[in-house]
Parts: structure tokens; C-alpha cells; sequence
């Protein structure tokens, strides 16, 4: 009898699980000609995610895992599904270079060497070792967050956001996006509130860096912005000066000397960009190759809710903003949250993973024509 009960309890539970799923994808709007289906329901409060050399997809959480998806039967879901690494802090940052996954925490980095190798070999986690990168770096959980990347020489780059809402603090580290060189940190773009997604611009080899915008100055005030950086070290305004002309009421007036770095593009305020990826592939039309997609986890300092969406922007031959359009959306039903696309990622095929932190999902975007 017991049995019983607990069988149409697990009954119940995979049923409503199931409906869950159709439900964000009947809500779900994509741009004609792309289609969505679902990658993996096997990960929780999944963040950024990465490739391996032979297959792997590798996928950072919120919630202190790290997992190593794999699709083997090629039938664009995920039929291989693995913690590789647990009990982290906020392991959300992921990226592969040279045959090893670099995980990063708030104030670590770590990497697994020839991960793949050992997945195929069938290693356990307990296989897996975590070698210590670095774990110089504040560990402040404010915007503590991390996105990680590799540049074309093989350093990486977090970011360090700013330990409040808005402030100045005296370690320049903070509020900026840092690069790891020769066990050495060194600053690449300073006055940056929380860049949480940053990625080469393939046409131009230039670092684009999306930054959250502050709290607290209403619903209209200030955007949230995505930036380019033209040489290390650059100022982007924070705290000074938010998005294109918001002059920050406490910090604003102070004569900082700073030459201050202007947002390329507005992308709303409170819309929380928190990843950013080029699209480098040939899936898609050629009119989507070297645009970005950006991820807009959603708003919470915002009376109606705002984000909650994915957009493609274009550019010109210059590098600036053509023009951007809203690629995925649906994650709101009314004010009611259904989903948050926390990050994009373009796999080797071409399509494109959105993870959702919110509804424990990795979506998979093609096109059909
Ligand atoms: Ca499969
Ligand atoms: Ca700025």
C-alpha cells in the first residue's frame, strides 16, 4: 500500500514535470524559421556553458555543481549526464582550453586536466581532480559571480563586479574585468559594475562585455549596457556615470579624471544581461554569423518586469550596433516567471544552448527554414 502511495506520488511528480516543460515551450516565441527543444532537464541552476574537443558540453551552476553533458546518439538531446565536480561555492563559470575545463568560483579558479579523456574512460568523479588555478581574487558574494573566457593568446578573463550597489573601493580590483597571464592578474577594462558575460567580437577580435546597470534610481533608470573595449585598461564610468548620460546622484559630481568609455548600445534598464555569445557557425543563415546573442536574465528592482528574453544583435563593418531584435521571449506569462535564459552558448554544430537557472532547462535553438 505504502508502495503504492509512493509510486503515484513519483507518478504525479513526472507528470507535472513533463507539463512544466510543454508549457515553457507552447510559451516560448522564437524568431521564424528557428525551432526549440529541450537539450537536458538533468542540470540545476544551470549558468555558463562550454564545449570540449570531442563532444562534451559542460555546463556551470548556481548551486555548486559542475556537470558534462553528452549527446552520443546525435539526436540533439543530451543522453549523458555527470556532476564532474560538486559541492563548489558558485561554480557558475566554465570554459575549455587545451584539453582542460577551467571551472571558476566567486574567488577561485580550478581546472580538471584531460577531463575528456577520463569521462571516456569511465572515471568517477572522485577521479577527477581538481587542480587549484588561482584563488587570488576577493571573495566578496556581491557580484561575486563569474563569467569566464579564454582570449586568443590562451589567458582567461573573469570579471570582479562591485562588492555593492554602487561604491568606491579603494582594491582596484574591483568593478572591473581581469586577466590571468603567467599566474598574474592584471586589469582589462576598470569602471564596469558587473559585466556577468563577455565575448570576442570574431570581425574585429575586440572584447564585448555586457554590464549591469545600478538599482534603485526607479524603473527607467539607468540601462543596462554592452560595451567594447578598445585597450586594456580602459574606464567604462562606474560609479560615476551610468549607461549613456545617468549621472550617478552620490558619486557623479566628483572630479575623478577618468576618460569615461561610453555604452555601443542601451539594452534597457533593470534587464539584467548576464551572458553574451558570437555566433560563429554555418547553421544558421549567413545574416546571423558574427551577430551576438545576449542573454536577459530579468528583472527584480523593477515594478513590472522587464528582460526575461534573449536577443541577437547586429553590427556594422565597424564593429558598432546595427541593429538588435528580441530572439527568444516567452519566459513571462504576464508578470508570471516561467523561465530566466541565464546564459548562451554556440555548440561545434552550429546550434545555439540557452541555459535557464530558473526552470532547471538547457534549451537547443536551430534552424528550419
Ligand atoms: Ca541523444
Ligand atoms: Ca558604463
Amino acid at each position: 500500500m505504502k508502495n503504492k502511495f509512493i509510486f503515484v506520488i513519483l507518478s504525479f511528480l513526472a507528470i507535472n514535470a513533463i507539463s512544466s516543460v510543454d508549457k515553457i515551450l507552447e510559451n516560448i516565441s522564437i524568431e521564424n524559421g528557428f525551432e526549440v527543444s529541450i537539450f537536458s532537464n538533468t542540470t540545476s541552476a544551470p549558468r555558463q556553458i562550454t564545449e570540449g574537443e570531442t563532444g562534451y558540453i559542460f555546463v556551470g551552476s548556481k548551486q555548486g555543481d559542475v556537470y558534462a553533458l553528452k549527446d552520443h546518439d546525435d539526436n540533439g538531446k543530451a543522453d549523458f549526464s555527470m556532476v564532474v565536480a560538486s559541492d563548489m561555492g558558485d561554480s557558475s563559470g566554465v570554459a575549455f582550453y587545451n584539453g582542460s575545463l577551467f571551472i571558476a568560483e566567486i574567488d577561485k579558479v580550478w581546472k580538471i586536466e584531460n577531463i575528456e579523456e577520463k569521462l571516456d574512460r569511465g572515471n568517477s568523479i572522485k577521479d577527477l581532480e581538481k587542480i587549484l588555478v588561482t584563488d587570488d581574487l576577493p571573495s566578496d558574494t556581491w557580484h561575486g559571480r563569474k563569467w569566464i573566457k579564454f582570449d586568443q593568446d590562451g589567458s582567461f578573463l573573469v570579471n570582479v563586479g562591485a562588492p555593492c550597489n554602487v561604491c568606491l573601493k579603494d582594491d582596484p580590483r574591483y568593478a572591473t574585468i581581469m586577466r590571468f597571464r603567467d599566474s598574474n592578474w592584471s586589469i582589462v577594462a576598470r569602471g564596469v559594475r558587473n559585466s556577468v558575460g563577455f565575448d570576442f567580437n570574431p570581425q574585429n577580435n575586440r572584447l564585448y562585455f555586457t554590464d549591469n546597470g545600478r538599482d534603485w534610481l526607479g524603473d527607467n533608470l539607468p540601462s543596462c549596457e554592452l560595451n567594447v573595449l578598445l585597450d586594456d585598461g580602459d574606464f567604462f564610468g562606474f560609479p560615476y556615470l551610468h549607461s549613456n548620460d545617468v549621472v550617478d546622484p552620490e558619486f557623479g559630481e566628483s572630479d575623478h579624471g577618468y576618460e569615461i568609455n561610453k555604452p555601443i548600445l542601451e539594452l534597457g534598464p533593470h534587464v539584467a544581461p548576464t551572458g553574451i555569445t558570437f555566433y560563429s557557425g554555418n547553421h544558421f543563415p549567413a545574416s546571423y554569423v558574427n551577430n551576438a546573442f545576449i542573454t536577459l536574465h530579468g528583472s527584480w528592482n523593477s515594478s513590472k518586469k522587464v528582460g526575461y528574453k534573449v536577443i541577437r544583435v547586429e553590427f556594422d563593418d565597424n564593429g558598432l550596433v546595427n541593429k538588435h531584435t528580441d530572439f527568444m521571449t516567452g519566459f513571462l506569462s504576464g508578470e508570471h516567471v516561467i523561465g530566466r535564459p541565464a546564459a548562451p552558448f554556440e555548440m561545434s554544430d552550429g546550434s545555439l544552448l540557452i541555459s535557464d537557472d530558473y526552470s532547471n532547462l538547457i534549451y537547443r535553438v536551430t534552424y528550419k527554414g
